[in-house]
């Protein structure tokens, strides 16, 4: 087992909602948490990150920082997704190489798997076969991210370790209906059909595709465990452990919100990979488990959009 206690962890992307889940759950604990905001530190610029790594000397980093989005966003921004990427990963890899860091861990997503893997996608399943085209650049650099934390295992026997979480929701997630994920942009839809008395809220794509949901809390509780419990090459699956067809979960969102039209499929947009489940039983097998099914996670996820909702940017239609 690493001993937490005691150690500087710094937090890379801590305003995200990732990174923001992972610091409120080491400070639940009263750990002492390293952060600084973009404006302090671009993660991607190599010679800052080495300076601040050599300053502050963490004993461990968490890399929660990602240029990330939906479909929409990955499909059309690629230059951004794959070199903003490549460089956080490869820049606090290198650093936390030469600072000496005792343990790193390092966020990848489960879309680096291949598009037709077979389901639940097993951790063996990497580099088995082709991407997802509309997210390709983004998983192409957490495929580097990951093949990063095993290198630097081998030739230097650090102490780096990789998970790949599914996908996730919670507090201070991305609302932007261009740029966020399914959940936070259903929720929004919902919400906003249920006041102007919509009859009908939009949904991307035919409703067919699968998708697994896990609550960012949960995936930061299974961060920490991993930290302490985990030491190896193998990147390990974090999810719920079942699925859901996007019509679906438009319907139990539209019943959280309490928004009772209909919803409109747009089949213009893209569906992208058909299923995405992931295979959690090494995680499971070391001990570690999801506690927030996905209707509790989804009532508390409205009640924080509802206390937030003045300072959540308006979409951009
Ligand atoms: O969450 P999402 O954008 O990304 O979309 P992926 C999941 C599914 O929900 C797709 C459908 O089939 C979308 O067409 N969908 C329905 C919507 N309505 C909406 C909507 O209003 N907004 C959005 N965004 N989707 C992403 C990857 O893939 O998953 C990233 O592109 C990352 O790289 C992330 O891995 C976890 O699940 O398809």
């Amino acid at each position: 087992m690493f001993n937490l206690t005691g150690k500087s962890i710094f937090v890379a992307g801590h305003r995200g909602m990732v990174g923001s889940a992972v610091v409120r759950r080491l400070e639940a604990e009263g750990l002492t948490v390293l952060t600084r905001s973009r404006a302090e530190l671009d993660l991607r610029d190599q010679a800052g990150v080495d300076a601040f790594m050599r300053r502050e000397q963490p004993h461990v980093v968490v890399i929660a920082a990602a240029k990330v989005g939906g479909i929409h966003a990955n499909n059309t921004q690629p230059a951004e997704f794959i070199y903003d990427n490549l460089m956080i990963i490869s820049n606090l890899v290198e650093s936390s190489h030469r600072s000496n860091v005792e343990k790193l861990l390092f966020l990848g997503s489960s879309c680096s798997y291949p598009r037709l893997a077979p389901q639940p996608v097993n951790e063996d399943a990497l580099l088995t076969g082709e991407l997802e085209p509309t997210n390709e650049w983004y998983a192409i650099a957490k495929i580097a991210g990951i093949k990063l934390c095993q290198a630097y295992r081998r030739q230097f026997g650090r102490d780096f370790i990789s998970c790949q979480p599914t996908n996730l929701y919670g507090p201070n997630d991305n609302f932007d209906l261009n740029t966020s994920h399914v959940l936070p942009a259903l929720l929004r839809k919902a919400h906003e059909a249920k006041v102007s008395r919509a009859r009908e809220m939009v949904v991307w794509g035919t409703g067919e595709p699968r998708r697994e949901f896990l609550h960012v809390d949960d995936l930061a509780d299974a961060c920490v465990y991993l930290l302490r419990h985990y030491s190896g090459e193998m990147p390990l699956n974090i999810g719920w452990g079942e699925d859901i067809a996007i019509a679906d979960v438009a319907r139990m969102v539209a019943e959280t919100v309490g928004f009772r039209g209909e919803l409109a499929f747009d089949a213009s947009k893209p569906n992208g990979t058909p299923r995405k489940l992931l295979d959690t039983s090494r995680i499971n097998a070391l001990g570690w488990r999801p506690q927030i099914p996905l209707k509790e996670g989804l009532k508390h996820y409205y009640g924080w959009f509802l206390e937030n909702e003045p300072i959540i940017p308006a979409p951009l239609h």
